[in-house]
């Protein structure tokens, strides 16, 4: 994470005021994937990459935003803040503020910095991270608090509203809930979760394919819609069926052939994955690494051949892992189309992974990959 006093120092000189500093964290996801916005099952961990969000008041009535990143200020009215975004990184941070403005809050001023190290683009939730700093840092302002599931949601409809990226509840939900050295598995349904413990032994090892990756962008959106088509026919038979996660691979036997040929695929991956994704946490719960890592490679092979959500970078990067020593499991985490892979690596042994397939995706691709040992992190909290 970015060094807090570094973020402090920057707010101060800028703001000439002491910011109150909230981070949010990035996450990666182990398993469930495409599955959120079906009401199903997803398995993320929040990550030791973060936004940091500073925050102080001001008395020109007026909100200011700062990234750090970008290089950038942004100035808005309090008493008109703008109805939509403006495709613009600050609409995750104004988008937060509109749909908290419009459950009655009333802002005051108040200049916001932004600073993170979640990389942009890369399927480790860097909007979430923002959101959710964002969220509670203007909270404070006024005093208020939400519970993690609730303010969620908000921030998830910040997204979907304001930004118009039509994201699921996964990325909000685990930026705000996560915990130290735990996955989570998350009924998308009913909010509810279940701490996974990641054993001491095994590290998280993240690989960018450096290949850029946005929810916000037209396969996201297709792919959906492709899934809830499925859907549409399923319903049309069984009522009882609003969503992919009520339905059943029989479903798909029945009436399959009354689908569309990719929306049939698409439907096939997020049935079979809802499923994979509660065994697989029932497997991390009975320490079977194994089985982890077996649910993993099939989990990836769904999301790249039914779901067509990979790309040949990522492909690779999952495949080069394969015979590497210390590996449990690999494959593509996030909305897809790029990004990173997870692997599930023997700690011991993690320093030596990642530098060997480091070595064989730059030798593949000519492009050198970030490589990442992580482990599993605490949600969104103000730093002391
Ligand atoms: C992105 C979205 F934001 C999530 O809601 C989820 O759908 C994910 O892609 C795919 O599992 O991160």
């Amino acid at each position: 994470m970015h060094d807090p006093a570094a973020f402090r120092s920057i707010h101060k000189t800028r703001y000439n005021a002491e910011p109150a500093i909230f981070v949010g964290p990035g996450r990666v996801n182990l398993i469930g994937e495409h599955t959120d916005y079906a009401e199903g099952f997803v398995m993320p961990a929040a990550i030791n990459f973060a936004c940091l969000a500073g925050i102080s008041p001001r008395n020109d009535g007026k909100i200011v935003i700062y990234s750090e990143n970008y290089g950038e200020e942004r100035t808005f009215d309090s008493a008109a803040l703008p109805p939509h975004g403006s495709k613009h990184w600050s609409d995750y941070p104004m988008g937060v503020v509109s749909i908290l403005a419009g459950e009655g809050h009333k802002f005051p001023g108040f200049s916001l910095s932004l600073w993170g190290d979640v990389p942009l683009g890369s399927g480790l939730s860097s909007s979430a991270a923002i959101e959710v700093a964002t969220a509670l840092a203007v909270l404070s302002v006024v005093g208020a608090s939400y519970p993690g599931p609730v303010l969620a949601r908000l921030c998830q409809r910040a997204e979907n509203e304001f930004v118009g990226a039509n994201c699921g509840i996964m990325d909000q939900f685990i930026s705000l809930n996560g915990k130290e050295n735990h996955s989570l598995l998350l009924d998308c349904r009913s909010l509810e979760f279940k701490l996974a413990p990641i054993p001491d032994h095994v590290a998280l090892v993240i690989a960018n394919t450096m290949v850029k990756h946005s929810v916000a962008g037209g396969d996201y959106k297709t792919r959906r819609a492709e899934s809830e088509a499925a859907c549409a026919v399923i319903a049309s038979h069984r009522p009882g069926v609003p969503f992919l996660r009520d339905a059943t691979l029989e479903d798909l036997d029945k009436w399959g052939h009354e689908m569309a040929p990719k929306s049939l695929m698409r439907a096939r991956h997020v049935i079979s994955e809802n499923l994979r994704t509660v065994a697989c946490c029932d497997a991390l719960l009975r320490g079977e690494m194994a089985e982890v890592g077996r649910l993993m490679a099939e989990a990836h092979t769904s999301y790249s051949k039914d779901f067509e959500g990979s790309c040949v970078e990522a492909d690779a990067m999952v495949a080069l892992a394969q015979d590497l020593p210390g590996l449990i499991g690999a494959r593509l985490t996030g909305g897809g189309f790029g990004g990173c892979t997870v692997n599930l690596v023997e700690q011991a042994q993690a320093p030596a992974f990642a530098e060997a397939l480091g070595a064989r995706y730059a030798a593949q691709f000519n492009i050198v990959p970030e490589i990442h040992i992580c482990h599993a992190s605490g949600g969104a909290h103000r730093l002391e």
